[in-house]
Order: structure tokens, then sequence, then C-alpha cells
């Protein structure tokens, strides 16, 4: 197993179309491992394919306290979405902001799990959250897209801001 190196804004990679996956081999369980370290390596509740600069639909959660609880999603779909939640969000790939996202309270997705076996994932609250942050990776969306204009700004500042003081430590 490896970790493996996260992206960050505005690395344009964090812009791209993640492709389904068709080949579930090896090499793939290979890589969601992989995933799943980085993620625990870093500390994040989940992690995007796109986010290590692979473009292909696959994405790792652990909202548990324990980090005993991967939830590995491959080629998710949304099927169902319903009502709304404000939730404060973060990402790995823009460390040291956190912002406010409105989205769906409770998603329900079909998937395939490392095996390709398809199975129906049915998520409310931080963990619907964290779904559909992950599935808009993939998509080569990130959370600072759902601000307005003048709140993501002023965000982006602090990041640069956050950036180097983290290089001068
Ligand atoms: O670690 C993460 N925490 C988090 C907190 C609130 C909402 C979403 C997230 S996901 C994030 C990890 C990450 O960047 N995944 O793409
Ligand atoms: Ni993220």
């Amino acid at each position: 197993m490896s970790t493996l190196n996260i992206i960050e804004f505005p690395d344009p990679r964090l812009r791209m179309k993640a492709a389904p996956v068709t080949v579930f081999d090896a090499k793939l369980k290979q890589f969601v491992a992989d995933m799943l370290e980085t993620m625990y390596a870093a500390n994040g509740v989940g992690l995007a394919a796109t986010q290590v600069a692979v473009q292909q639909r696959v994405l790792v959660i652990d909202m548990s306290d324990e980090r005993d609880q991967p939830l590995v999603l491959i080629n998710a779909e949304l099927v169902e979405k319903g009502g709304t939640q404000v939730y404060q969000e973060g990402c790995l790939s823009f460390p040291g902001i956190y912002a406010d996202v409105t989205r769906a309270l409770d998603v329900k997705v079909k998937a395939h799990d490392v095996d390709g076996k398809e199975f129906v994932y049915a998520a409310e609250g931080p963990l619907a959250v964290a779904v559909q942050h992950e599935m808009d990776h993939l998509d080569g969306k990130v959370f600072v897209d759902y601000l307005s204009p003048l709140k993501r700004s002023l965000l982006l500042k602090r990041l640069e801001k956050h950036r180097k003081q983290a290089a001068s430590a």
C-alpha cells in the first residue's frame, strides 16, 4: 500500500470529469486500498479519485469516529434525493478553509463495490453531505462553486494566506 499525493486548488485536474470504471481487477483493488490509506493519513472523511489526479469514478468515505467503517462507491449514480441541509464543509484540496454549503438532506445512490457488484446505498445528514461532496469531485466540481462570488473570493484569499503561513512555518 502507499499514500497518494492529494492535488490542491487551483490545479486544473480538479476540474476534469472522471470516467466510469470498466474493469474490476486487482489493480483497482490496490488503488482503492491506496485511496483509503491516503484518506486516513490526511484525516479526511472522504476522498475522490480526482483529488489524487486519477480520472476514474471511485470515491471513498469514512465518517466513523473509530475510522474503521470504510465506504467504497464505484460508478456511483444518484437515484433519489430529498430535503435540504446546511453543513460546514472543508476539502483536502482546499486546506484550511471551511464554508457552509446547502445540499440535499438525504440521497440514494446506485454504485458498484470493488468486486463490481451493484448495490444501492442510502445516506442521510453528514454522510449524505460527504457522498454529494465526493460525487461532485468526480464531475470536476468543488464546494466553493456553491458560494457567492464575494464569499468565494474571500475564502480563496484565506487559502492563499494559509498556504503562505504553512510555507513559512
Ligand atoms: O475531510 C473532509 N471533510 C469534510 C467535511 C465536511 C464536508 C465534506 C468533507 S469531505 C473532506 C475530504 C475531501 O476533501 N473530500 O473530497
Ligand atoms: Ni473534497
